[in-house]
């Protein structure tokens, strides 16, 4: 339950959602604690602004909106940003450190299935089942015979950029699978089995599969450019689970279409929900709708946990599991 204000206690509480969210949360937010919509138009917005602006002192919102620097400071005593999801690429991190601002995320609830998805996606496009599903609905089995073959999983050498949780969680997977995992990351993981590789570039040209599971934002923006994808080479494959903002997704269009790689499977794109119309065509190409930790259990357990945060940073100005923790307001 939201804490009740102490009698002359002035700090704004009033909680702003910001971008669409699950609906049950959006309804909690609502319902419990009487949270406010940042409207989408332009105008509408401006006017909410210098009206209730200065009442907001937490922010709900979801890594495919977050908060930019200058909704930040439009929100003078926001103290902290409740991320629905762990990805929070999409708030300004840095502006939110300068003003004190705690920022929260949904990390380890959604590890296991946006590994399961990569390992799914990675298995679909490397045996094309999606295409070949296509195949046999369209009848051509019986009038053109078998499906073209395709290539062995198990076994194979995967590279994975980024060893966070969810990379650890994709490399578990593939070890079960008898495939050699090889990693590169910002620093090396210690106690880590698998091998470290100092660039993207090196680890691409070493491996068969190159998975990406780092975190989006400018450290990591266009990680994955033509030089990866040239070392990963016409018999490699790319995976990327992560933000489409990791790779140079113009250079990956001309990579697949050229045939300069064998085939991507991605859950995640530079400009969601766009997609570019070129990899419609492709059979070698698998897309997902940006469904990696899209089940019920899963963002059940990311709601809670976001409701947590609030609850937290509502009762105690702390947060529960911060990427930025708030300053201690008086
Ligand atoms: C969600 C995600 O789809 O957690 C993340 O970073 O990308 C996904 O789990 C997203 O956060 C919902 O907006």
């Amino acid at each position: 339950m939201p804490t009740t204000p102490v009698p002359g206690d002035r700090t704004p509480r009033r909680v702003l959602q910001v971008g669409p969210l699950k609906p049950s949360l959006s309804e909690t937010l609502r319902s419990t604690y009487d949270a406010l919509e940042l409207p989408d138009d332009q105008q509408a917005r401006t006017e909410f602004l210098d009206r209730f602006g200065a009442d907001v002192g937490a922010v709900v919102t979801s890594g495919r909106t977050g908060v930019d620097a200058e909704l930040m400071a439009a929100l003078p005593n926001l103290g902290a940003v409740v991320n629905f999801g762990v990805g929070y690429d999409t708030t300004d991190v840095d502006a939110a450190r300068e003003r004190g601002v705690g920022v929260s995320n949904t990390p380890d609830v959604l590890t296991d299935c946006v590994a399961d998805t990569a390992v799914g996606l990675l298995i679909d496009t490397m045996r094309q089942f999606s295409a070949a599903d296509r195949y046999l609905r369209a009848g051509h089995w019986p009038v053109d015979g078998n499906y073209p073959l395709t290539r062995q999983v198990s076994n194979r050498k995967v590279g994975i950029i980024g060893l966070g949780r969810i990379g650890s969680a994709i490399a578990k997977r593939l070890n079960a699978f008898g495939c050699t995992i090889s990693y590169h990351n910002r620093h090396v993981v210690d106690d880590s089995p698998y091998e470290y590789v100092g660039s993207p570039v090196e680890l691409a040209r070493r491996v068969d599969v190159l998975v990406i599971a780092a975190a989006g934002g400018s450290g990591t923006a266009k990680l994955v450019g033509a030089d990866v994808l040239e070392a990963l080479g016409p018999d490699g494959y790319l995976i990327n689970i992560a933000r489409g903002s990791v790779v140079d997704e113009p250079a990956l269009v001309r990579a697949l279409t050229e045939g300069r790689i064998a085939g991507a499977g991605l859950d995640v794109f530079a400009e969601e929900p766009e997609v570019p119309v070129e990899l419609l065509r492709l059979d070698n190409v698998v897309l997902l709708p940006h469904v990696g930790s899209g089940t019920v259990e899963t963002r059940a357990a990311m709601e809670a946990l976001t409701l947590r945060n609030l609850e937290e940073f509502l009762a105690n100005g702390r947060l529960v599991t911060p990427v930025v923790e708030p300053a201690v307001r008086v």
